[in-house]
């Protein structure tokens, strides 16, 4: 097929909100979009394992403990399905591994600040699953096929996720003076990190305008900011906290709430690297990569050793 002629056939899948597969022809700028987005959300759910890790010996009680487990394991899995998915693009796990850890590749600004309380687990349930999963039922619906069904699974068990966040809180927030305070103080400190997830405003997002072109993603920025603001303020209500923001306030014209913008320069000094666990997040993965280098080599020897067989056979 030629060039024009296989673009126009992209185009019409693209119009006819048709998948585009990992065999179809796709523009080079197209599939290096999927793979910077795919492999760095990723990142984020490989990393995000680590904050809440650090609770897993610290857990208040056997149920705790069990359902944090379990979090944590669906946070590797799906680091899982996303990296196939990016190889389904034509890079390898190597390449992807070897950009977060030389700081190549980002990862979710998030996972950037410390988990100092068992409140700041519910919180990260709440407000960070609660702001991944805003922004992830929209890339359900996104173009290239391995990623969207990789999105329906993981939606599934990111709604767990902030159930069982809300239920941390909803324990502490009505539970004594002490553990109000520390819902309270976790969601201080966890509110503005968490509007900065959806990446930074729609008049400084280069990516954004492509990805909304390309069906990669079908809302921008600031929609799904907005959004996750109507939602999570009346939760918050509910628990009888307040939300860290005094210019807080609904607007029937637009309705929705008006809040103010979290601190861009904080933002971007954190993707470049300088929030307060980069260094460590990063060490914590080389560690896990390094130790693992017996499993990748036993399993290579392992697949050699089938292949020699089966061209023996
Ligand atoms: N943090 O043009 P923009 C989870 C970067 S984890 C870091 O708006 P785009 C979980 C952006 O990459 C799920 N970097 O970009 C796990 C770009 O830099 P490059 C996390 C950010 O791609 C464990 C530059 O800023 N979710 O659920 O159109 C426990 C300009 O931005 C961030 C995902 O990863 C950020 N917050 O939009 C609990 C979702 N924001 O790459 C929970 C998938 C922006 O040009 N990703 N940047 O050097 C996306 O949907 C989009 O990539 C973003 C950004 C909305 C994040």
């Amino acid at each position: 097929m030629e060039t024009n002629e296989a673009q126009a056939v992209f185009e019409s899948k693209l119009a006819n909100n048709e998948y585009i597969e990992p065999k179809d022809w796709m523009p080079e700028d197209y599939r290096k979009h999927l793979i910077r987005q795919i492999s760095q959300h990723a990142h984020s759910e490989v990393v995000g394992m680590l904050p809440e890790g650090n609770w897993i010996s610290r857990a208040p009680s056997l149920r705790a403990k069990l359902v944090l487990l379990a979090k944590v394991q669906d946070e590797g899995g799906h680091g899982l399905y996303l990296y196939t998915a990016a190889e389904t693009l034509g890079t390898s796990r190597d390449e992807m591994l070897d950009a977060l850890l030389t700081g190549k590749a980002k990862y979710s600004s998030i996972f950037n600040y410390p988990t100092l309380t068992w409140a700041d687990i519910g919180a990260i349930g709440w407000l960070v699953d609660g702001a991944a999963i805003m922004n992830q039922v929209m890339l359900q619906r996104t173009s290239y096929g391995p990623y969207s069904r990789a999105m329906i699974r993981i939606c599934k068990e990111e709604s767990f996720h902030q159930r069982q966040g809300y239920e941390i809180m909803t324990r502490m927030a009505f539970g004594s003076p002490e553990q109000k305070d520390m819902a309270q103080d976790a969601l201080n400190r966890w509110w503005y990190p968490s509007l900065m997830m959806f990446g930074p405003p729609d008049t400084e997002s280069p990516n954004s305008e492509k990805a909304i072109k390309w069906r990669i993603k079908r809302e921008t920025n600031d929609q799904l900011r907005q959004r996750f603001v109507n939602q999570t303020v009346v939760q918050a209500t509910y628990l009888g906290l307040k939300v860290p923001d005094d210019k807080l306030k609904w607007n029937p014209e637009k309705d929705g709430y008006d809040y103010s913008d979290p601190d861009w320069n904080e933002f971007k000094n954190v993707i470049k690297g300088h929030g307060i666990c980069n260094r460590e997040r990063i060490n914590a993965r080389q560690k896990a990569h390094d130790n693992g280098a017996w499993v990748r080599a036993a399993a290579n020897a392992y697949s050699q050793k089938q292949n020699q067989q089966s061209e023996a056979a």
